[in-house]
């Protein structure tokens, strides 16, 4: 098994609400251009829900079995149960850290934090990574928090040096550098890889 830290490298997040082309087609050059995990986040504006939400989600677990890219599913512990996904990704408002690590001992369990106040709140040792930020302005996620920077990543890599900790938010092939610099495992994306004009070469140069 690939370690936690490698998974984290780039981290590919998309729902059908982010897409202006078929998900899957996306989804299939961006591991053609190297992601090294990709998280299925059905959620906000113009989701699916119900069976539409399931059969996309079959299917964009499917390809990465097929690819070998290590799939999570954001917040919907259901959903990841049935299309047996290999982690789970919640927020600080979701389901409880410590409930689902009682019930789903197998899953990677990915917490993100967006202070260090809800760092200090979260029972780190129960998690195998965690999404922190966002780093820079966002307009992808409509309740996102405040904008926290690189040097937010640096004084958690002294805090936690052995954290795997993947840093999102408006990270994009100029920006995502600095992130790594400062002592993230890698980075999280989502409109970078969508909006995308030549998805495998962004994915790349990411
Ligand atoms: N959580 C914090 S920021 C964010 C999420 C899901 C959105 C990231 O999207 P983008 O397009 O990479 O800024
Ligand atoms: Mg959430």
């Amino acid at each position: 098994m690939t370690s936690i830290h490698k998974i984290l490298r780039k981290y590919f997040i998309m729902g059908s609400q982010n897409c202006s082309m078929p998900p899957g087609e996306i989804l299939k050059e961006a591991i053609a251009g190297g992601i090294t995990a990709f998280q299925f986040r059905e959620k906000g504006l113009g989701s699916l829900s119900g069976e539409a939400k399931l059969e996309l989600g079959k299917e964009l677990r499917n390809i990465c079995k097929e690819n070998q890219i290590p799939f999570f599913v954001n917040d919907d512990i259901e959903l990841a149960e049935s299309l047996q996904a290999d982690g789970i990704h919640v927020g600080q408002d979701d389901l409880d850290v410590e409930e689902i690590r009682l019930r789903y001992p197998d899953f990677i369990l990915g917490l993100s934090v967006s202070n260090s106040a809800e760092v200090n709140a979260s029972p780190l040792h129960l998690v195998d990574y965690i999404g922190a930020g966002p780093i820079f302005a966002t307009t992808t996620k409509d309740d996102a928090k405040q904008a926290v920077g690189t040097d937010w990543i640096a004084s958690l890599r002294k805090d936690f040096p052995e954290l795997p900790i993947v840093g999102i938010g408006g990270i994009n092939t100029e920006n995502a550098n600095k992130v790594i610099k400062a002592g993230a495992d890698g980075v999280a994306v989502i409109s970078v890889i969508t909006s995308a004009k030549d998805i495998k070469k962004t994915v790349k140069s990411l």
